[in-house]
């Protein structure tokens, strides 16, 4: 029986790229899996994939009332919560501060950051509470380096860091396990969001070079995730073999 076998995971942005890939890989080791995310269609495609077992939950993580709600009504179908992928995210343009836009700014904070605190905090009494838990943050690249245009995405993903790395002190002791996954570019829905749609200029952040597909976080997120208890891993940091760092990339 693997590590996973049974256990409940929550997976937030699990309507397409890396949220999808993950509850896809973690309900092949076992476990049951609840996926949240805005849109109600793709939460049904990735259910049907997932199975019968699984549990959706229509979820604007900004919204904290409603976060609350949505990590009691995943208790309250499956029983616990053993593992919580904080993945919902995204990037809106890439403007210098000087052309920013206060929108997309407001959008990145509340969702990157505010989202990710509001689905913790009302899931840590849970893990606290059977003495055992597993928080997995999406953080970037853009974590531990900004680039122009990238100022507040970045300072979203060092926010993610910051807070990864506090509730690791904060949890010591209780059995709960902190990890971040923090990926180069993966191939995603991602920079389709970050550019408003425009399909050619979201393809040509790839253009040239062997991008990340979801699927390649999602294994790194299944390592860390059935590594023995007594294991924490704190930090992966996943880039294509053509990335060197955010603004180095080789493209043949
Ligand atoms: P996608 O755009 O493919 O997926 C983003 C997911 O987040 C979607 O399921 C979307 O669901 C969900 N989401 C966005 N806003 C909200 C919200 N307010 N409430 C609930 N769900 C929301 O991109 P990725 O898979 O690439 O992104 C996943 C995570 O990975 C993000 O945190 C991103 O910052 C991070 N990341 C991505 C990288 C990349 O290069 N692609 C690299 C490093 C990190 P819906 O729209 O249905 O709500
Ligand atoms: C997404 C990767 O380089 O676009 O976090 O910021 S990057």
């Amino acid at each position: 029986m693997g590590a996973l076998q049974g256990k409940v995971a929550f997976v937030t942005g699990a309507t397409s790229g890396i949220g999808r890939a993950t509850a896809v890989a973690l309900a092949r080791e076992g476990c049951r899996v609840a996926i949240a995310g805005r849109r109600r269609k793709r939460l049904e495609d990735v259910a049907a994939e997932l199975g019968s077992e699984a549990f959706v939950r229509r979820l604007d993580v900004r919204d904290m009332d409603d976060a609350a709600r949505a990590v009691g009504d995943v208790r309250g179908h499956f029983g616990s919560i053993d593992l919580l992928v904080n993945n919902a995210g995204l990037a809106r343009g890439l403007r210098a501060v000087e052309s920013g836009d206060a929108e997309e700014w407001r959008e990145m904070v509340e969702t990157n950051v505010m989202g990710l605190l509001w689905v913790t905090r009302a899931t840590i009494p849970l893990m606290r509470a059977q003495g055992w838990g597993h928080i997995i943050n999406i953080g970037s690249v853009a974590g531990h380096e900004a680039y122009p245009g990238g100022s507040v995405y970045a300072a979203t993903k060092h926010g993610v860091r910051a807070i990864t790395s506090a509730l690791r002190q904060e949890l010591l002791g209780t059995g709960i396990r902190v990890t971040s996954v923090d990926p180069g570019l993966v191939e995603t829905e991602f920079s389709l969001v970050r550019f408003s749609g425009d399909a050619d200029r979201a393809k040509s952040v790839y253009r040239g070079l062997h991008p990340l597909a979801g699927e390649d976080v999602a294994e790194c997120i299944v390592f860390a995730a059935t590594r023995p208890l007594h294991v924490n891993v704190d930090e992966i940091i996943v880039k294509p073999t053509d990335q060197a760092s955010s603004t180095m990339v080789h493209r043949s």
